[in-house]
């Protein structure tokens, strides 16, 4: 009985060890998150950021991971950080052609999209080409000029 019991924490220990993330990210179903809430940097600056952490910037692929990252941005929300996040989507290629780095795959093509009403508007004479969450539009999509320093998001499997 002591075996079989000893044997069950062993495979309980294994099973987490299995699912954990590294060290400051936050892992919700198969992905682990981490938000840089003390270090700005522009859009191509996070992507490299990330990079070098084994990371990517977010991908946000199903209503189910919006509404996760929209409560994890909110509770981590503190004064002092910018107003947008940036995540992994782009239209510098192509003006309104969206895509996420990470995966080549089409925004406008997903079946997802959770884009801020009036969103994407190219904001301004340099128009907008980085996607971000803005908390002040509840952490919906937004694109945003890209050379704009905010904190990020990374995600690795
Ligand atoms: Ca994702
Ligand atoms: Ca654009
Ligand atoms: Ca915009």
């Amino acid at each position: 009985m002591k075996m079989i019991a000893t044997l069950a924490i062993l495979g309980l220990f294994i099973g987490n060890a299995v699912c954990d993330c590294p060290n400051g990210y936050m892992r919700h179903d198969e992905s682990c998150y981490k938000l840089y809430a003390s270090t700005k940097a522009t859009w191509a600056e996070a992507f490299m950021y990330c990079q070098v952490f084994g990371s990517d910037l977010a991908v946000i692929e199903t209503a189910r991971e919006q509404t996760f990252l929209e409560g994890f941005l909110r509770r981590e929300f503190k004064s002092g950080m910018s107003d947008g996040v940036w995540i992994g989507g782009t239209d510098a290629l192509v003006e309104g052609e969206w895509q996420w780095v990470k995966t080549g795959v089409s925004i406008n093509q997903q079946e997802f999209r959770h884009w801020w009403p009036g969103e994407p508007n190219s904001s301004g004479a340099l128009g907008e080409d980085c996607m971000d969450l803005l908390h002040h539009e509840h952490y919906n999509w937004n694109d945003e000029r890209c050379d704009i320093p905010a904190n990020f998001l990374c995600e690795r499997a």
